[in-house]
């Protein structure tokens, strides 16, 4: 193929793109001006387009492609699968051997105590089965008046209506007559924002009160659960400090409410441990899992239930009436499988711990010194750069999100792929990123920036 049928191979794709896809959270006019970008192949950390340009990934995809693109094992896996066995559902007193491997596999590999899995398909009916999941409990413990989960701000868990509804995102929630009635929002550990004079340690203990003050507003006899990530992902790499998730803990033990860890995007590696909980010190009743749990090679989610929820579902529950088409998929299974024995054979999650997470972190905290820069912050392969006005104070930028978007399309053009939250700069490559890559992404971070700050002339 030569490169004038490719050009005019991309034009008629964008045509027919613009003509028929509606792409998830996309401004289609702009889009269609503009035209999609098409990606075509990829290896490790690398993607290229249609115009056979490489682009390097600091986003893994969607915080997902934890192993890296191109891994012939987990094709092999979802081919010899296909072949045995493409599909049978767990419903109705059956299961398949990949599910139940991988039921006792993530069984094993989380903390102590989560020993059940319930499969679906992605975070947010991940998210979904945790409600119900939650509410049927207190219900079957006599406490049906324990329907309230309060989440935090500028959360995500996911785009269902329940997912939106534990999310924060007031833009999602402002167009769809969100939250649903029961769901509570306190403030995020947003040191930067918020930490005032505190010390990082004094305003994460402050921060976790406002869960204690919200409990006795709503009263706890109304409270059933607060869902949380422990680093807040696609809300900015919200890290929180060393105290608040030991504070969080003891007053949802002080008041026997559930405590559930979203580890879509903090699982599998990506904090440096298997699981952001493990980093942060949360002991959860219930676990989310989906990413990084397949690599994003097939959509899977699992939720974990720990020993309270479980005996009580189970011993006292009767028939849990939930379930998906897609739940212990035994495809998706088998690659999660094998995509979980790549993780722990090549070490990838000592490597973010020892390597090249700490590498990254010192490499990406050298961009502080720029003038727009007023914080790095993050942990092993997660982390953002956020763009203030004056670093004193901080002063951050009005409108918020306009010079964020500014930077991250210079990324775009420069061949990096990074995400602006606001005005934050976000990352999190895939867990196999090579050093010179990592200098890559940095060096062309700092470039950016410089752009940046021309464009908008301080
Ligand atoms: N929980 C967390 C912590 C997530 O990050 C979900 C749940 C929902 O998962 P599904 O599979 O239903 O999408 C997510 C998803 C972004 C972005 O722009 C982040 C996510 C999804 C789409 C975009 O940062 N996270």
């Amino acid at each position: 193929m030569n490169h004038g049928s490719k050009a005019a191979d991309e034009a008629a794709f964008q045509a027919a793109d613009a003509a028929h896809h509606m792409h998830p959270f996309t401004d289609h006019k702009a889009l269609a001006a503009e035209g999609t970008r098409v990606i075509v192949r990829a290896e490790g950390s690398t993607l290229w387009d249609s115009k056979g340009t490489a682009i390097l990934d600091g986003m893994a995809g969607l915080w997902c492609v934890n192993v890296g693109y191109g891994r012939p094992e987990l094709a092999a896996a979802a081919a010899r699968q296909m072949r045995e066995l493409p599909y049978y559902n767990t419903f109705f007193k059956t299961t398949t051997p990949p599910a139940t491997e991988l039921a006792a596999r993530l069984a094993a590999l989380t903390p102590k105590g989560l020993e059940h899995v319930f499969f679906a398909s992605s975070g947010s009916e991940a998210n979904d089965t945790i409600v119900r999941m939650v509410r049927r409990y207190w219900q079957i413990q006599g406490q049906p008046a324990r329907t309230v989960i309060i989440s935090r701000e500028y959360a995500y868990h996911g785009s269902t209506l329940v997912g939106a509804s534990l999310g924060g995102m007031t833009a999602m929630h402002g167009q769809t007559g969100l939250p649903l009635p029961g769901f509570e929002h306190i403030r995020p550990p947003y040191y930067l924002r918020d930490g005032g004079n505190m010390t990082p340690d004094e305003f994460g203990v402050a921060a976790a009160q406002a869960l204690e003050e919200r409990i006795q507003e709503l009263g706890p006899e109304r409270v059933a659960a607060f869902i949380a990530e422990p680093i807040q992902g696609a809300g900015g790499v919200i890290v929180p400090p060393a105290s608040y998730f030991p504070e969080i803990q003891r007053i949802c033990r002080e008041h026997g409410i559930l405590l559930v860890a979203d580890e879509v995007i903090c699982g599998f590696g990506r904090t440096g441990n298997w699981f952001g909980s493990e980093t942060f010190g949360i002991e959860p009743d219930l676990m989310t899992l989906a990413k990084g749990l397949s690599s994003g090679y097939l959509p899977i989610s699992a939720v974990m239930v720990g020993d309270r929820v479980a005996r009580t579902l189970i011993d006292d529950g009767g028939e849990f009436f939930h379930g998906f088409t897609y739940s212990g998929h035994p495809v998706a299974c088998a690659v999660a499988l094998e995509n979980l024995r790549i993780i722990q054979d090549e070490g990838l999650v000592e490597r973010v711990r020892d390597d090249i997470g700490p590498y990254f972190q010192a490499r990406l905290r050298e961009l502080s010194d720029h003038p727009l820069v007023g914080e790095v912050r993050g942990v092993g392969l997660i982390a953002a750069v956020e763009l203030v006005r004056d670093k004193d104070g901080p002063v951050f930028f009005q409108p918020e999100g306009r010079v964020g978007t500014i930077c991250r399309d210079h990324c775009f053009r420069n061949n990096v792929i990074l995400r602006a939250v606001r005005d934050g700069m976000v990352t999190a490559p895939p867990l196999v990123i090579t050093r010179s890559e990592v200098d890559h992404l940095v060096e062309t971070a700092r470039r950016c920036l410089d752009l940046t700050q021309a464009d908008i002339g301080i």
